[in-house]
C-alpha cells in the first residue's frame, strides 16, 4: 500500500531521521513535511532528499488553522506523524510562551483539522488512517533510585516543557475517546544520533570538547537518563503506526540508563580514540556547573509493552550507538558549523531563578 505521511517538525532532529528512515524503508511512501523552521529546524538535514519526487517540504506553523486544513485536504495523508514541538527543557525555563503555543495549541489545531479530514473519509480510508503523536517520558516526572516508567505511571510533569507535552498527550487521548480519531501516542526517552541541534547534552559535549572549551555538567552529574538511538526510535514509531492499537500509548526506551557523567566520559573516551589531543584527555575539560532549576533526577523506561505486543526492541547498544554518533558529528562538522554561525553559540541556557 502506498502510504502518504504528513509529518510535522520534520526538519528537526528526530523528524529528519524519521523522514530519511521512511523514504528508505518504504519504496512507495510519500512524505509532506510541514515545519516552521524555528531555530531548531534545519533544511540541511534533508538536503539529500531535495530532488526526491516522494518528498515535499512546506514551511509553516502547525498553529495556523487554514494552512493545516488546506495542506491536509490537498495531500490527503494516510498517516499524520506529529513531531513538531519546542523540545528543549532549558529554553522552556527561560521562555515558556512558545512551548504553550506550539506544544499545546499547535497540537490542538492539528487534532481539530485531522478530525475534519477523518470525518470526510470513506470507511476503508478511515480504517487505515492514523494520527501518531510523538511524546516524551518526561511527562511522568522524576524517578527515585529504583523502578521504571510504564504506560500506567501517573503523569507528574515538572518543567514547562514536560507540562506542555503532558497537556498535548491529554488532548490526543481526548480526541480518541470523544471523537473516535484513531490516535496513537509514543512516550520515549532521551534520543541521540545524527542531526541533533547542538543545545542538547551530546552535541554540546562533542563540540565544546573539540573547541577546547569547558564541558558543562549540571550539578554533580549524577542525574540519570535512558538513552535511545534515534533510528531505533524511528523503527518503533513505524511499528506503532503499522501494528499499534488505536487509543493506546507505547513507551519506547533504549535500556541504557546512564548518569550524565558516565555519558560525558564515554564521549571523551571516543574523542580520545578518534581525535587524540596532543596531551591529556578531553575528560580534563569536564566542569561542574550550577544545576538546572527543577532538574529531574532519573528517567527509566519499561519498554515491555511495545516489546511484547509489537515485537520491537532497540538494536543499538549504548557502546555501538555512541561510537556511531560521535563519528557522525566528526564527519559532519560543516552541518554543525553552519548552525553555530547563527544566533546560538553553545552558551548556557535556562538559569532563570525559581
Ligand atoms: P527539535 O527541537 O530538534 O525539532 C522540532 C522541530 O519542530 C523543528 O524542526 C522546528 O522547526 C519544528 N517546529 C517547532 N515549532 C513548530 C510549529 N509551531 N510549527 C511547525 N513546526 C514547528 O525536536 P526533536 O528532538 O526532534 O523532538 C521531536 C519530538 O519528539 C518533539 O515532540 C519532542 O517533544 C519529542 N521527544 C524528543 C526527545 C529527544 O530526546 N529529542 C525525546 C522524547 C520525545
Ligand atoms: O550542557 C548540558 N549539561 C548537562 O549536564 C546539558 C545541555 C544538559 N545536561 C544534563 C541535563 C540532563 O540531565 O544532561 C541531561 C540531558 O539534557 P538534555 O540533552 O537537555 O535533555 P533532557 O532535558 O533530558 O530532555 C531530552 O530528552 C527528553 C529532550 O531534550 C527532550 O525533548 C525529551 O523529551
Amino acid at each position: 500500500m502506498k502510504i502518504k505521511y504528513f509529518v510535522t517538525g520534520g526538519a528537526g532532529f528526530i523528524g529528519a531521521n524519521f523522514i530519511h528512515y521512511i523514504i528508505g524503508e518504504e519504496p512507495d511512501a510519500r512524505v509532506l513535511n510541514l515545519d516552521k523552521l524555528t531555530y531548531a529546524g534545519n533544511p540541511d538535514s534533508l538536503k539529500s532528499l531535495d530532488s526526491n519526487p516522494r518528498y515535499h517540504f512546506r514551511q509553516g506553523d502547525i498553529c495556523d488553522p487554514k494552512l493545516v486544513e488546506d495542506l491536509l485536504v490537498e495531500f490527503q495523508p494516510t498517516v499524520i506523524v506529529h513531531f513538531a514541538a519546542e523540545s528543549h527543557v532549558d529554553r522552556s525555563i527561560d521562555g515558556p510562551d512558545e512551548f504553550i503555543n506550539t506544544n499545546i495549541l499547535g497540537t490542538y489545531n492539528l487534532l481539530k483539522q485531522a478530525r475534519k479530514l477523518h470525518e470526510g473519509l470513506s470507511k476503508d480510508q478511515k480504517g487505515n488512517f492514523r494520527f501518531l503523536h510523538v511524546s516524551t517520558d518526561e511527562v511522568f516526572g522524576s524517578l527515585g533510585d529504583s523502578g521504571c516508567f510504564s504506560e500506567e505511571t501517573p503523569y507528574a510533569p515538572n518543567s514547562p516543557y514536560s507540562a506542555s507535552k503532558a497537556s498535548s498527550d491529554h488532548l490526543v487521548r481526548a480526541w480518541f475517546h470523544t471523537y473516535g480519531l484513531p490516535v496513537l501516542t509514543t512516550n520515549c526517552s532521551n534520543n541521540y544520533g545524527p542531526y541533533q541541534f547542538p543545545e542538547k547534552l551530546i552535541p554540546v559535549i562533542v563540540f565544546n570538547a573539540l573547541d577546547g572549551k569547558p564541558l558543562p555538567v549540571y550539578g554533580d552529574g549524577s542525574n540519570i537518563r535512558d538513552w535511545l538511538y534515534v533510528e531505533d526510535h524511528c523503527r518503533a514509531i513505524h511499528r506503532v503506526i503499522q501494528k499499534g492499537e488505536t487509543g493506546e500509548t507505547y513507551n519506547v526506551g533504549g535500556h541504557n540508563e546512564k548518569t550524565n557523567l558516565e555519558v560525558v566520559h564515554t564521549i571523551c573516551g571516543l574523542l580520545d580514540e578518534f581525535r587524540p589531543k596532543p596531551s591529556g584527555s578531553y575528560a580534563d575539560q569536564i566542569t561542574f556547573v550550577k544545576d538546572r532549576p527543577g532538574h529531574d533526577k532519573r528517567y527509566a523506561i519499561d519498554a515491555g509493552k511495545i516489546g511484547r505486543e509489537l515485537d520491537w526492541r532497540p538494536l543499538e547498544s549504548f557502546e555501538s550507538g555512541f561510537r556511531k554518533t560521535v563519528q557522525w558529528y566528526l564527519d559532519n562538522t560543516e552541518w554543525v558549523k553552519k548552525i553555530l554561525d547563527g544566533d546560538y553559540r553553545l552558551e548556557r541556557i535556562g538559569l532563570e531563578k525559581r
